[in-house]
């Protein structure tokens, strides 16, 4: 007998689902779809009174185009519900309690039963593997932990996928620098924007980030470009990959990148059905490659079941790659309510980071400060120079940005080259716009 070789997915013990065919996938899909929906119905009032008044019914679910007549949720929704209206368990069922602090209004409030937890943890581990963290490497945590789902979240990925974890947190920069040096860890999970921050911090102490033990980071919780991924690769030595998720959704892990393609996060399609909707018209259902909001049902959520969440995230759905049957997103380019409109232009802050990481001599730290001093809205670049650009060369870099900005963008905006260091780090989320317009 010829020995054969076993194949990838035995080898890295990938789940069964994710390698199914794009056919599997959906009928799984439409069959959860059908039991959520009517799990939701029966259980959250706020569920069927919203199905009732849009005259639909669970049994109107015969194929995955219908999801299409039933009416959104959002975070209004949740909000309205607080604390725990949007359960469909009693409470002592309820394992877990998550929430998002939120800039204005209250709290959204997430539950988890043990089975939600579990699904969450493969799905977070699923995105660790695809990233290439392996069993038996150490991962240094520092997604903050608390109500927050990312800390926890990829706490429980990593412990699932058999990782030893450093659950460090966010803050305290320079612990976090003694215990990577010191624990040698091969992966780090953070935001993009703390990496950063790390990696700056490391080199002003006189060390060396690509002299650390790190070969992989599973960044996400914000948005970043592809030349942010290239900045902070270079500045580690590391592959750099992306994870995308929502509290309302899971929490980390709805959609992982694989750190062979990086191409887009796969979003596990055996536990979400994502659709992508116009962001100006959402009873527009868009198609695959279309630019739009991303809305996602939960298809396996018992705690708190969640259908055609409106995320604001605006991306794209693609073909997958690395798993076939799963498709993928492209970039988040940024949130419906994270654009500005300067003079009917619309801006996003990762179009900057884009521009800003082409311009030699300009870091990727800087804020967007939107003004309104004679009825016109401004708006003023902040950003760092490098420690290797002089002051002078800094004045022609922000000429240059300013530039492509019109160029690219369409917009005039002024630029503020500061020095490095003037501008706060994020120890987690980054706030990159700063509104101070009158209310
Ligand atoms: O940020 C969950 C998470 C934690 C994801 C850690 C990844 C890593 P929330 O606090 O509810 O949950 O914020 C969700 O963050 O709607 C996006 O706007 C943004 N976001 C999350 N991941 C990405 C990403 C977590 N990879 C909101 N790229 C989402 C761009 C992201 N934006």
């Amino acid at each position: 007998m010829t020995e054969t070789l076993p194949d990838a997915s035995a080898t890295l013990g990938l789940d069964p689902e994710e390698t199914m065919s794009r056919d599997q996938i959906e009928s799984l899909q439409l069959e959860r779809l059908r039991q959520t929906v009517s799990y939701a119905y029966d259980r959250v009032p706020l569920y069927r009174e919203k199905y009732d008044a849009a005259g639909v019914h669970p049994d109107d679910l015969k194929d995955l185009s219908d999801l299409a007549k039933f009416p959104f949720t959002d975070k209004e929704d949740l909000r309205r519900s607080y604390p725990f209206g949007m359960f469909a368990v009693p409470q002592e069922q309820v394992a877990r309690i998550h929430a998002s602090s939120g800039t204005t209004g209250r709290a959204t409030v997430v539950g988890y039963t043990r089975q939600d937890l579990d699904d969450w943890a493969k799905l977070g581990a699923r995105c660790l593997r695809i990233a290439g963290v392996r069993p038996g490497m150490k991962v240094h945590n520092a997604y903050g932990y608390g109500l927050f789902t990312g800390g926890l979240g990829a706490h429980g990925a990593a412990e699932r996928l058999g990782t030893t974890v450093i659950p460090m947190s966010g803050g305290q920069t320079e612990k976090q620098i003694t215990l990577i040096q010191d624990f040698q860890p091969d992966a780090i999970l953070c935001t993009p924007t703390y990496l950063l921050t790390i990696g700056d911090a490391m080199q002003r102490a006189g060390l060396d980030p690509r002299k650390t033990s790190l070969k992989v980071g599973v960044l996400g919780a914000e948005p970043w470009t592809e030349e942010m991924r290239h900045e902070l690769e270079e500045m580690f030595g590391i592959d750099a990959c992306d994870i995308y998720g929502l509290s309302e959704v899971m929490g980390p892990g709805v959609a992982g990148e694989s750190g062979q393609t990086k191409d887009g996060c796969h979003v596990w399609e055996d536990h979400f059905r994502p659709e992508i909707v116009d962001a100006f018209d959402e009873t527009r259902v868009l198609g695959d490659g279309e630019h739009g909001e991303i809305v996602f049902t939960a298809l396996t959520k018992q705690a708190m079941p969640i259908i055609r969440y409106r995320t604001h995230d605006l991306t794209r759905l693609l073909p997958g790659t690395a798993r076939p049957g799963h498709r993928r997103m492209g970039r988040i380019t940024g949130r419906s309510d994270d654009m500005i409109i300067l003079r009917g232009v619309n801006l996003f802050p990762s179009q900057i980071e884009e521009l800003a990481l082409t311009v030699a001599g300009l870091s990727p730290h800087f804020q967007l400060e939107i003004t309104r001093p004679d009825r016109m809205d401004e708006l003023a670049v902040r950003i760092e120079r490098r420690d290797d650009c002089t002051a002078d060369r800094a004045i022609a870099a922000g000429g240059e940005l300013q530039r492509l900005i019109k160029i690219h963008v369409g917009s005039t905006c002024r630029i503020d080259v500061v020095d490095p260091e003037a501008l706060p780090r994020s120890v987690g989320k980054l706030k990159r716009i700063h509104d101070l317009r009158p209310r």
